[in-house]
């Protein structure tokens, strides 16, 4: 064994990845992605010391966040960057202590441990990853706690980004991290902490949202071009919408066009984007599909988050990363310095040599049923399931992946019965998003929130909904949920449903292999967890 990760749901054998990542991650790059996250907890550790002692620590807090995001699956594979940033951990460390004076004596090895050496890095790397816990459930509990604060973090930055901060969320990441590290915690201790996360999960989300809503407007109804233009363009992928503008920004007027790409397509619904005539729509699907589609796209692609698929030889000089994304070999776009913008001048360049896209599909898809405008449309809404004519929402939000198990999320969206509406957000849609699934009263079958951190919409929306039908529990409500996962932030959002007192989820296409036996039943006991089996029984049960 020379890695061991096990926090995707694509881990090998369902059960972790020992010598390379499925998702292409080198066990060097993975074992050190372990030790920064150890770093990280150290910095985490320190940062609380500084907060009890009234030390304001922002830069500190901003590393807990990135690092953390870094360490997503498909987000970053440039061991470099992440040397860079282990040493940056230590410096961060080093600053809290100085100001701190004496260190404690109790004071964790992860709050101690330094080196230059990059030999030295590697070899503790191998020490201080998952299977550093003995115990199996606590292993569990404690991993399962780390994803969800990993996908807080990314939403967490993503608002940070637009000025948005909660300094609660910062708070409970340090808890959590600092949970980690500590060997007296038992299961009594740590369940509470994971469900506690589901709480902050709902707080990022909301923080989010509102950076996202108030800096760009409600999402609207929209009928997004699946085309092509003319021109060359530059293809945007993953979630950061403040990088989409600054990059909408500096190509207006320059002859290049502006095409989304898997997560990125919920800008469309955005009216703040909507003015710039060179944003033409969205290019291909979900992230896996990449590999062919950032081929036949022919200009730069700017990859702003996860997911990212270590390119082929054949594009891999196009893909440009920024913010938390980073491959070995590909230009990356560096930070905003003194509140300027990116400089994506060296894209635009790129792109004015390039071909326009080879158009892959026509024709037009609609999405941008986020909160505020499913509120718009309510009494609609309530009228079609006071007459019958809705009689169940299906929640299929969540992620999409590679395997071919995940054809289930097709078929089942396409058996559903005509008087059901599936609501969706994140890269989970892609599987049925292009069917042709028609509308009940005008109202579409498919109504599609945005990006994975949008199901705080759906989770608005049934609440909103409970309130109208005057019901004293969200379970009691015409909804069902079937639930997609991949990475981390899939985790985070499961986490926050829970904690809104959601039960009997399906998740799927398998249970994460980082669920113990006994935490698992813990799930399936407390909230109803389920799996998925075949489309025919699961649609029985969920129909009922
Ligand atoms: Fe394996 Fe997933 Fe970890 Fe990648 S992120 S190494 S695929 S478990
Ligand atoms: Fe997708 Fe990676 Fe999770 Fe934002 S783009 S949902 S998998």
């Amino acid at each position: 064994m020379s890695m061991f990760c096990y926090q995707c749901q694509e881990a090998a054998k369902g059960t972790g990845c020992e010598i390379k990542g499925v998702c292409g991650k080198t066990s060097d790059v993975a074992n050190l992605q372990d030790l920064l996250l150890f770093v990280t907890k150290g910095v985490a550790w320190w940062s609380q010391k500084a907060d009890e002692a009234g030390v304001i620590n922002p830069v500190a807090e901003k590393y807990i966040i990135d690092s953390m995001f870094i360490t997503i699956t498909n987000a970053n594979f440039d061991r470099n960057k992440i040397i860079a940033q282990i040493k940056k951990g230590f410096e961060v460390q080093d600053s809290l202590a100085e100001k701190l004076g004496k260190t404690p004596e109790n004071t964790p090895e992860c709050a101690i441990w330094r080196t230059d050496s990059e030999e030295a890095m590697e070899e503790k790397s191998t020490s201080v990853g998952v299977l550093s816990h003995k115990n199996e459930d606590i292993r569990s509990l404690k991993e399962l706690l780390t994803y969800g604060m990993k996908g807080m973090a990314a939403y967490a930055e993503h608002a940070h980004n637009l000025g948005y901060h909660n300094a609660e969320v910062n708070a409970f990441m340090k808890k959590g991290l600092v949970a980690t590290v500590d060997e007296t915690l038992g299961v009594d201790e740590l369940l509470p902490l994971v469900l506690e996360c589901g709480k902050y999960g709902v707080e990022v989300m909301s923080l989010l949202d509102k950076a996202n809503t108030e800096s760009y407007g409600h999402p609207e109804i929209t009928s997004v071009n699946l085309g092509v233009g003319k021109n060359p363009g530059i293809l945007v992928s993953g979630h950061d919408l403040k990088d989409f503008e600054e990059l909408l920004k500096q190509t207006e007027g320059t002859g290049i066009d502006i095409y989304t790409h898997s997560e990125m397509l919920p800008a469309n619904y955005y009216p703040a984007f909507k003015k710039y005539k060179h944003f033409i729509g969205n290019y291909g699907n979900s992230w896996w599909a990449q590999t062919k589609e950032f081929e036949s796209f022919n200009g730069p692609v700017l990859l702003t988050t996860n997911c990212l698929v270590p390119p082929k030889e054949s594009y891999k000089d196009r893909v440009y990363t920024t913010g938390a994304a980073g491959f070995d070999g590909c230009t990356h776009i560096p930070e905003r310095k003194d509140d300027q913008p990116k400089d994506f001048s060296v894209l635009i360049e790129h792109a004015r040599k390039c071909e326009a896209p080879i158009e892959i599909e026509t024709g037009e898809i609609v999405g941008g049923f986020a909160h505020n405008q499913v509120m718009a449309l309510a009494d609609k809404v309530v009228d079609a399931v006071k007459s019958g004519a809705i009689k169940k929402f299906v929640v299929m939000a969540g992620c999409d992946g590679r395997v071919s198990s995940r054809s289930y999320y097709t078929d089942f969206a396409q058996e559903l019965p005509e008087d059901s509406v599936i609501l969706t957000a994140g890269c989970a849609k892609y599987r049925y998003n292009k069917l042709q699934l028609g509308d009940i009263g005008g109202i579409p079958r498919i109504l599609d929130a945005g990006q994975c951190n949008d199901s705080y919409s759906l989770a608005v929306i049934a609440l909103k909904l409970k309130e109208v039908f005057g019901l004293d529990d969200i379970n009691e409500l015409p909804i069902v949920y079937n639930i997609a996962w991949y990475e981390q932030k899939a985790v985070i959002v499961l986490l926050a449903l829970l904690s809104l007192g959601v039960k009997n989820i399906h998740l799927g296409p398998t249970l994460p292999a980082f669920l113990s036996p006994n935490v698992a039943k813990v799930l399936v006991e407390q909230f109803g967890i389920g799996s998925i089996s075949t489309v025919e029984k699961d649609m029985a049960e969920m129909m009922a």
